[in-house]
């Protein structure tokens, strides 16, 4: 293709068509100037291949790979035999166990760096939410009175190791569950054991010739997807606060308009949140300060994009650039001096970009590094070798800036940091912290329910659209919104994380927003903090009124512009713990199959919750509604709606 062609075509794409974040529709414009390509643009030029899209085909082995017809899916089998359902069943179990090795990789690095404070050979980090240690180790029935600090810590290492290794018995973080929802599980048989061992079990489940049939796989699908949100997310979330600090609300800024013309700017992009607090501490280095100050910039300034972002935006109100669909176009800008990446959610695209801009792009973690990018291992013994040399070459950079550069100039503000303890906190006050209040306002009617709107962007989907759209009807039919993942920084783009957006609200919800000084929109963190949603549903069980287990609450999740396996796993434990879970964009299983009905219908009936499925934001939020209300007439709360006013005369004929 000329140079010419490719401009042509890189410009038939318009911006405002694939997403409503104006910054980056305006990087996107200046990329399609520059003749650089970005994943929308990839998006638009390769079509979604109709048969993967709907999981019908099978590449386990030689004798394949196999397609069938996803239009007539029960016309065909496999060369082996296989049919439909067993093929889409285990393409869908092998996508639940990507996505929950991810997380449970997290949250065992997040064990390994506890264990390393613990023992004293890590130095760099240092627990500093002893509270939260105590608080946990005691739900894991750890002894804590009149015991050291340390002490406690080992017992909860220990503890804690059994999520990823233990062979038999339970998860130590299932008795976190009401006990309703543990008897359902242990019924069905899905408890899971060590995260390794179901991981390694679905491995084995779906080579060729194993498990074949669907609804026994499911209970190896179910298993695996609880031992990432009960287990490795759940463990990822709660060492993090120990060591990090548990959130509470902080005003953060979030948009391109955070990057500083005149500093040194650094994103770090990725998940696990030790790297990012290592860069904390050097771009505060009076001596790194110095040296920038000596190439003529203001200062450094540090940003966060995805996951990691959302982690130090939580803990420490660190500004953030963009979800996942801005990571390329952010470098469109020519302003950022370097980035640094560690693991999941990196597009191999970044390099491309990286290099058309002269960004100094790294890798950083030993599992995820990009051909031909540069790495900058991370130690956690020695963390500052590694963000010290980012710095320093960030700093070379802005040196020897080469490209103009171009800022955009929004940037919004929102309130971040809504732990689930800060929630008790904030709904009881500090001595009668409870969600009693919550509860009250749900069973009362002022709110209806809640959700979860959590989760990525896409570019199969105009980015931001659907999650603004979905979240703005929610709230209006009176549904308290929270939020983890890209899907916040979505909603704060649009100014719904402010406690100003209550206006949006529906009555009910507005009224109870003004009264607590609280955003209709509650931001929790990052994907694998959907487990603070976990404890908060834990929470409205235990406070009483709504019903016995999980799947009694009037409740609901949704990621509607998702795109990956981790998506999928954590949809799927949501599911498993009896929340209906609707997803957007596209479904890896066809429909009408055995398989669907058993996901989207048949998992209800054992106590779990369901999938469903829809693209357009009015008809989520259509089907959200449907299901929350049915949830309170099951509960005996749709009274409300049928009190009706007392007229005179029915007063008179009380009164006689
Ligand atoms: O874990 S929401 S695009 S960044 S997968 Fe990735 Fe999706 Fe963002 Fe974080 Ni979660
Ligand atoms: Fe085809 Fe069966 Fe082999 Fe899959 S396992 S590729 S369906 S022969």
């Amino acid at each position: 293709m000329s140079k010419n062609d490719k401009l042509q075509e890189l410009q038939s794409l318009v911006p405002a068509d694939v997403t409503i974040c104006e910054t980056t529709q305006q990087m996107l414009a200046k990329a399609h100037r520059d003749g650089v390509d970005t994943a929308f643009d990839r998006a638009a030029a390769m079509k979604a291949c109709p048969i993967g899209e709907k999981s019908a085909c099978c590449k386990h082995c030689a004798m394949g790979p196999c397609r069938l017809n996803s239009k007539d899916p029960y016309s065909k089998v496999g060369v082996c035999g296989a049919t439909i359902d067993t093929i889409q069943s285990r393409n869908f179990a092998r996508m639940v166990a990507s996505g929950t090795a991810s997380h449970t990789d997290h949250g065992m690095e997040m064990l390994n760096l506890f264990k390393g404070v613990v023992s004293g050979e890590i130095k760099d980090y240092e627990i500093s939410d002893t509270e939260k240690l105590i608080q946990v180790a005691g739900e894991l029935g750890i002894a804590t009175e009149d015991r050291e600090i340390n002490a406690i810590a080992r017992d909860l290492c220990t503890e804690m190791e059994k999520t990823y290794t233990q062979l038999e018995g339970e998860l130590p973080f299932i008795k976190r569950a009401p006990l309703k929802t543990q008897e359902m599980w242990r019924e069905a048989g899905v408890v899971p054991r060590g995260a390794m061992r179901e991981i390694m079990e679905i491995m084995t489940r779906t080579h060729m010739g194993m498990d074949q049939d669907y609804s026994n796989l499911i209970k190896q699908i179910n298993r695996t997807a609880l031992a990432d949100g009960w287990g490795g997310s759940m463990v990822a979330t709660e060492i993090g606060d120990i060591l990090f600090g548990t959130p509470y609300p902080v005003v953060g800024e979030v948009n391109m308009g955070v990057l500083k013309k005149d500093e040194v700017n650094i994103i770090i992009h990725g998940h696990e949140p030790n790297l990012f607090d290592s860069m904390i501490a050097s771009v505060n280095d009076p001596e790194l300060i110095a040296k920038a100050e000596a190439a003529g910039a203001k200062g450094i300034n540090l940003v966060g994009m995805c996951c990691s972002g959302l982690e130090m935006l939580s803990r420490r109100g660190v500004p953030h650039a963009g979800n996942f669909m801005s990571t390329e176009a952010v470098l469109v800008t020519g302003a950022v001096d370097a980035m640094a990446v560690d693991v999941q959610c990196i597009k191999q695209g970044l390099a491309k970009v990286a290099d058309c801009y002269g960004t100094k792009l790294f890798t950083t973690n030993p599992r995820a590094h990009i051909e031909g990018v540069p790495h900058i291992e991370f130690e956690e013994n020695y963390p500052r070798e590694c963000t010290d040399s980012v710095v320093e070459m960030a700093i070379k950079r802005f040196a020897g800036r080469e490209h103009p550069i171009d800022i955009p100039k929004r940037k919004d503000k929102g309130v971040f940091g809504f732990s689930h303890e800060y929630i008790n906190y904030m709904l009881g006050g500090t001595f009668r912290g409870s969600y009693t209040p919550l509860n009250d306002n749900i069973i009362n009617g002022r709110i209806r329910g809640v959700a979860g709107v959590v989760g990525c962007t896409n570019p199969r989907v105009k980015q931001d659209w659907v999650h603004v759209e979905l979240v703005k009807e929610l709230i209006k039919n009176d549904i308290l919104v929270v939020q983890t993942g890209c899907s916040q920084i979505s909603l704060a783009k649009a100014g719904l994380l402010t406690p100003e957006a209550a206006h949006l609200a529906g009555p009910g919800l507005a009224e109870v927003c003004e009264t607590v000084g609280m955003p209709p929109v509650l931001g929790l963190g990052a994907c694998v903090d959907n487990s603070r949603i976990l404890t908060a549903v834990c929470n409205m069980v235990a406070a009483g009124g709504l019903g016995d287990s999980i799947a009694d609450l009037p409740v609901a999740g949704a990621a509607p512009e998702y795109m990956s396996e981790k998506a999928i796993a954590i949809g799927q434990y949501f599911v498993a713990s009896g929340v209906y879970t609707i997803f957007g964009v596209t479904f890896p299983i066809v429909e009408q199959t055995k398989f669907h009905k058993l996901m989207f219908e048949g998992l209800e009936k054992q106590g779990m919750g369901k999938w469903d499925f829809a693209v357009d934001p009015h008809d989520i939020a259509a089907k959200m509604i449907a299901h929350i209300e049915k949830k309170r007439a099951a509960l005996g709360l749709d009274k409300d709606k049928e009190r009706v006013l007392v007229g005179m005369d029915d007063r008179r004929a009380i009164d006689s």
